[in-house]
């Protein structure tokens, strides 16, 4: 993975002994005679025509990822919701139903709801704790699984090899949505999914600078989203946007260990803190997927989900009683972002929807940076002691 993240996809050689990648910023590439306009557009001979439908940069990118997630082609988007969106879209049609792990990002919720109201594409929620309940709420109309795993932003898993054994008795393509491990923690395809996503925007990106979706899958699959949901409703990614994550992929097994052993330092403290009522973090032995999670991921990650003693309010004066990390969604940059999920990103999910995933109004997640712990710390445990003194104050001032 350390070498694949650097060389994989790309032979200096062929770019004039270039070290980087080149950035190949151009709508389109010149023929040299019609006739071979004519083959290209015919698929009888290899070589870009229009960067909608192919570019040497973001095809570098493609080749890569596929090598880190060990599948057969990798896909590049405008955005991770564009991955999300042509993969749901290629696989479904009218009166399809999806089966979904019970917490998913909320454009994706908001996709699937958008799917169910305009195109009766259904979908259910389960839980996926065990091969009955899944089996349970397979339907005959069921054409795809699709699972988020850590969940944003509960960090609930969802045992990847059980599902994709029992989706294949039903011959069920699944697909997994790893943004929040990235493909250094976890590996879908080789526990036997299908689809790989990842908003590249998070660890894959790793700096807060640019918004990009890569899928990874079979061939075949592949190979009909690259010429349909994604060529003609064209939600692809720019050169820049590839030459970037190029980038900063090859930073990525370093970034992740260090924000691994950020999380754990920083979890350890918010689980004694006061005013802290629950923190989720996979990587404990407390937490009740950690099987899972020892199973199927190399370690935690780097985000961190917990509930504060109070209310909505209290949260949000938690958040701004912090004096150097940043109010913030998204997530794995190399500064550290925090956020209110049930009035931010999950905002859209309506509210016994959001209480059913576990999003009360005391959650807050975190997105552990690359910062020296201990200031990370600093900030966090002198605006959680706060709280204390918020709350003190509101009963003092009650009596
Ligand atoms: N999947 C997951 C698990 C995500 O967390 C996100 C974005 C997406 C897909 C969509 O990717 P995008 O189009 O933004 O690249 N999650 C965000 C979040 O938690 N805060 O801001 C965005």
């Amino acid at each position: 993975m350390e070498t694949s993240v650097i060389h994989e996809g790309y032979n200096s050689k062929d770019m004039l002994g270039s070290l980087t990648t080149p950035l190949f910023q151009t709508s389109t590439f010149t023929f040299q005679t019609a006739e071979q306009g004519e083959r290209r557009f015919a698929g009888e001979e290899d070589g870009y025509i229009y960067s909608r439908l192919g570019n040497p940069t973001v095809t570098i990118l493609e080749e890569r990822i596929a090598a880190l997630e060990n599948g057969e082609r990798g896909l590049a988007f405008g955005s991770g919701m564009a991955a999300v969106s042509a993969i749901l879209l290629a696989l479904t049609k009218a009166n399809d139903h999806v089966l979904c792990s019970s917490g998913l990002y909320g454009c994706t919720f908001g996709l699937l709801t958008m799917m169910k109201e305009k195109y009766n594409i259904n979908h259910d929620f389960s839980n996926m704790e065990t091969e009955e309940e899944i089996r349970s709420q397979i339907k005959p109309e069921t054409v795809c699984i699709y699972v988020e795993t850590p969940i944003n932003p509960t960090m609930k898993l969802i045992d990847l090899e059980m599902v994709a054994q029992v989706a294949k008795e039903y011959e069920i393509p699944v697909v997994v949505d790893n943004t929040f491990a990235s493909p250094y923690l976890q590996n879908p395809l080789e526990l036997g999914c299908d689809v790989v996503l990842h908003s590249a925007t998070k660890y894959i990106g790793g700096h807060g600078d640019v918004i990009a979706g890569l899928a990874v899958g079979k061939k075949e699959l592949i190979d009909e989203v690259a010429t349909t949901t994604l060529k003609d409703i064209g939600g692809i990614m720019a050169p820049f946007d590839a030459w970037l994550l190029l980038r900063g992929l090859k930073t990525l097994p370093v970034r992740m260990d260090r924000h691994c052993d950020n999380a754990e330092e920083i979890y350890k403290r918010l689980k004694t803190h006061p005013n802290v009522r629950s923190v989720y973090y996979p990587n404990d032995d407390t937490h009740p997927d950690y099987e899972i999670m020892k199973k199927q991921m190399k370690r935690g990650g780097g985000v961190i989900s917990f509930e504060i003693i109070g209310t909505k309010e209290d949260a949000q004066a938690f958040l701004n009683n912090l004096t150097f990390l940043k109010i913030a969604v998204s997530l794995g940059d190399a500064e550290t972002l925090i956020e209110h999920p049930a009035t931010m990103t999950h905002a859209v999910v309506p509210e016994d929807s959001r209480a059913s995933m576990g999003i009360t109004d005391q959650l807050i997640r975190l997105s552990v940076g690359l910062e020296a712990w201990q200031d990370i710390w600093h900030d966090l445990e002198q605006a959680l002691d706060k709280i204390n003194s918020d709350a003190y104050s509101k009963v003092l001032k009650s009596r």
